[in-house]
């Protein structure tokens, strides 16, 4: 069956029968894409440490940076949906969140470098 069409619908009140069919982790890897991405920024700022023209900066990197943009809207995006996400985690997916929070380790130390 396809249940494309009305997938805007989200059914939190369906009781749970099995849970084979997972929701899986989209939502919560472009929420934490989004996240690692505004942290790896600040922190590319916070030498002279924090203050306003950062909050400007963000604002202008996300006008300018088509990237960085759509990494902000994919997290903002369906984030409603994290929490379904979230609860319905299995062993596979945390090891995935778990490699994406690795992965930003190093980007984290090249923007504490800078
Ligand atoms: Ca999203």
């Amino acid at each position: 069956m396809n249940d494309e069409a009305n997938n805007e619908e989200v059914n939190e009140e369906a009781p749970a029968q099995e849970a084979e069919a997972s929701v899986g982790i989209k939502e919560t890897q472009e929420a934490l894409k989004g996240a690692g991405a505004l942290l790896v920024f600040i922190l590319s700022r916070l030498k002279d440490g924090a203050g306003i023209d950062d909050a400007m900066a963000i604002f202008a990197k996300f006008q300018t940076d088509e990237e960085f943009k759509k990494v902000l809207a994919d997290a903002y995006e369906g984030a409603d949906k994290i929490k379904g996400e979230v609860k319905d985690i299995d062993l596979m997916e945390g090891l995935a969140l778990g490699k994406d929070v690795i992965d930003l380790v190093p980007q984290i130390l090249e923007a504490l470098k800078k």
